[in-house]
């Protein structure tokens, strides 16, 4: 269904976080950090945003992560990346890669402004963001990621509410206008898409932006078995397209054969389950096929 040449391309390096971690069962972002690790290599430094990555993997004073790895604030570890980077070129130290990891409440809304900085400087940082469509360590609070008609802890579906009204804030477009070098989205459905991605990421000389949506268990209302199925169903219904932007310029998209229809995504996710039992979640859900009909048209998926 998918057709993808970097999927077969990917290069398996070591996995950077030892198993004792505390992530959900089936968790979708530590399958996506764990693939988005065997692309790193040893000689590199991660600052990482407050949230589940960081509450599961590195309880003090324990850490899962085999390289070094600084937590600081929810809001900067794009500016603490920047000291890095600053310090590590000072060293004349340019072997040495940078890597940003935050939850989309860190990268959509909170840090966003910290990572302008970043990218206006145009410092050689890699950054991952881990898009759970929600702040997922805080109890699932609706994030600028949270997509239309979820159902989310401040965003409850109810008798007078579907769900979500905002829309889900265009994170890549941002990127783009900020002259990112490489920009690339994939999901947890993905393993080898999202480490042959972060290689390219790590090899680009210059800032490099990659956003992999992860499925959080409770957050999408999943069982611990589904979160692959459900990254693989986002791409494959045009709402999370796999792509690459090199230098503004979009060098690659995965092809959808036949796209899937967005009810088949939708009807296994609890925080969607509202919209198929009332007239105006019937709507939501035209609207959301509309969303990834867009996408099909625009990135040409077909
Ligand atoms: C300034 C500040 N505000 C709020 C918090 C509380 N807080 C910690 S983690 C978190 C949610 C993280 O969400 P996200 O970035 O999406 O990562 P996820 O947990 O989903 O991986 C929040 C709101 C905080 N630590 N600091």
């Amino acid at each position: 269904m998918i057709e993808n040449s970097k999927i077969t391309k990917a290069v398996l390096g070591e996995c950077l976080i030892s198993p004792g971690h505390r992530a959900c069962a089936g968790c979708g972002q530590m399958i996506a950090a764990i693939a988005a690790s065997r692309a790193m290599g040893p000689d590199v430094i991660i600052a990482n945003a407050t949230g589940c990555l960081e509450v599961t993997t590195t309880p003090y004073p324990e850490s899962s992560w085999k390289v070094p790895w600084i937590h600081s604030l929810f809001e900067n570890p794009a500016a603490v990346a920047s000291g890095i980077r600053a310090a590590l070129n000072f060293k004349k130290d340019i072997k040495t890669k940078v890597i940003v990891q935050g939850g989309d409440g860190s990268t959509f809304d909170i840090g966003l402004g910290l990572i302008s900085g970043m990218w206006e400087r145009g410092e050689n940082i890699l950054y991952i963001c881990y898009d759970t469509e929600v702040y997922s360590n805080t109890g699932i609070q609706a994030s600028g990621a949270t997509p239309p008609g979820a159902s989310t802890t401040t965003t409850p579906a109810g008798k007078n509410s579907i769900g979500s009204v905002q829309r889900k804030k265009d994170m890549l477009s941002i990127a783009l206008a900020h002259g990112v070098k490489y920009i690339a989205q994939s999901t947890a459905g993905y393993p080898l898409d999202i480490t042959a991605k972060v290689r390219r990421g790590i090899e680009t000389n210059g800032p490099a932006y990659i956003q992999i949506m992860s499925p959080c268990i409770p957050g999408f209302g999943i069982k611990t078995s589904e979160a692959m199925q459900v990254g693989q169903l986002a791409v494959q219904t045009g709402l999370y397209p796999l792509l690459e932007y090199v230098d503004g310029q979009l060098t690659d998209v995965s092809k959808i054969e036949t796209p899937v229809k967005v009810e088949e995504y939708l009807k296994i996710q609890s925080r969607f389950k509202h919209l198929f039992s009332t007239d105006a979640g019937k709507k939501e859900i035209e609207y959301i096929q509309s969303l990834a009909d867009k996408n099909i048209e625009k990135y040409g998926l077909k």
